[in-house]
């Protein structure tokens, strides 16, 4: 496959309601688009970085400059058989996952839609609808939150995930399972807000039957996690702490999980995201597909990736209207029915843009082509 032109495109625009986490909030989905030409077809990515690098590492601006710099240059200087070995030529480079799962991202599109099959086939998915969940900020009160999750529920969630942070846990927990009862399919996100001193409070979250604590420890820790499991009976989930399979199965092998949240851009594209989902299904550890509030195009690049079997737990995938007014791609991605959504089947992502929606959004754009490059960038070993 030879690409002949990329297209990096800087979008902003605006979350219906802010959304908090022991992070910070998050008014606007700020991320860029990458575009991949390769003869009559052009494949879709979506860097999934955030605005600020409380998450990980990265922001808006270091993907975009790892991008120009380092990885388009790189891609046009081979010709590539097969997407998965995109992952192993950005291999030398250390992090920076959400740039390249950027990249990687678009050239399975564009690899998909050249053999006419749709990403989730390309991939071995073998679900053709998947449930999903929905991840609720921080409120300013257990009573608004309540109303929030009341909606939710009436909506049709499969999970229902609640931000949690020091002040703002057991209590909103207790009143979650107060008003709905024990078996609404629920769960808690810490974000990496305690630490092992807050060992006794996060035992009193095991009362409450959760389905799991997504990353209650450090962003960089799985020894306190595995400390922490041997503690509690609520499963706990890893989200920040795994980057790469061999994180993956570092923390299976110490027990610092049972169950792992699979972000495509935090782990630096689908080849590995596909890794590690078949390393934790020879380990007998269910994975489901987390969110970054996604714009559209990564929303489908999510959809094909949880199509795979071993995505047995609702992820963070909601629809394009739990999050923005108008999304960027045609037809926005919407219920089949209450909490299903159906894998997309046409060739690639399944998705067209919105190229109008796009404009309104457009912040910058800069097209690169192979056959126009003036970088002399070392790349190690190339
Ligand atoms: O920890 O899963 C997280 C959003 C931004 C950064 C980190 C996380 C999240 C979410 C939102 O929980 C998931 C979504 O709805 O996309
Ligand atoms: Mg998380």
């Amino acid at each position: 496959m030879k690409l002949e032109r990329i297209d990096l495109q800087r979008i902003k625009i605006p979350l219906k309601a802010p959304f908090e986490t022991s992070m910070g909030v998050e008014t606007h989905k700020e991320c860029i688009l990458v575009r991949a030409y390769s003869g009559e077809h052009v494949g879709f990515g979506e860097s999934v970085a955030m605005d600020v690098p409380v998450y990980n590492e990265e922001d808006v601006d270091t993907v975009w400059y790892m991008l120009e710099k380092y990885l388009i240059p790189q891609l046009f200087s081979r010709e590539i058989e097969h997407p998965d070995d995109v992952s192993r030529l950005f291999s030398w480079m250390r992090r920076n996952n959400m740039a390249k799962a950027a990249l990687e991202g678009a050239v399975w599109d564009v690899y998909a839609k050249q053999q006419g099959i749709s990403l989730s086939q390309a991939l071995g998915g073998t679900r053709t609808a998947i449930d999903v969940g929905v991840s609720i900020g921080i409120e300013p009160t257990v009573e608004a939150l309540l109303a929030r999750v009341d909606g939710f529920i009436r909506d049709g969630y499969k999970k229902i995930k609640v931000k949690i942070k020091p002040g703002f846990d057991v209590e909103p927990i207790r009143a979650i399972r107060q008003a709905f009862g024990p078996d609404v399919p629920l769960m808690a996100d810490a974000n990496s807000a305690y630490t092992l001193g807050d060992l006794e409070l996060l035992k009193k979250l095991d009362e409450f039957g959760l389905m799991m604590i997504e990353q209650p420890l450090a962003h960089d820790d799985i020894i306190d996690h595995a400390t922490l499991q041997r503690e509690l009976k609520t499963p706990i989930c890893l989200d920040e702490s795994i980057h790469t399979v061999e994180d993956a199965r570092k923390a299976i092998e110490l027990g610092s999980c049972r169950i792992i949240n699979i972000k495509i851009g935090r782990v630096g594209g689908l080849t590995p995201a596909k890794q590690i989902h078949d390393l934790c299904q020879s380990r007998q550890i269910p994975v489901w597909c987390g969110g970054m509030l996604e714009a559209g195009v990564g929303r489908a690049h999510n959809m094909a990736i949880a199509s795979l079997a071993n995505f047995t737990i609702p992820g963070d995938t909601s629809p394009s209207d739990r999050y923005f007014a108008e999304d960027i791609i045609t037809p926005a991605i919407a219920f089949a029915k209450p909490g299903v959504l159906h894998v997309p089947t046409a060739p690639g992502i399944g998705v067209e843009v919105n190229e109008a929606a796009l404009l309104r959004a457009l912040v910058e754009h800069r097209s690169f082509f192979a056959n126009q490059q003036s970088t002399t960038t070392h790349i190690p070993g190339w």
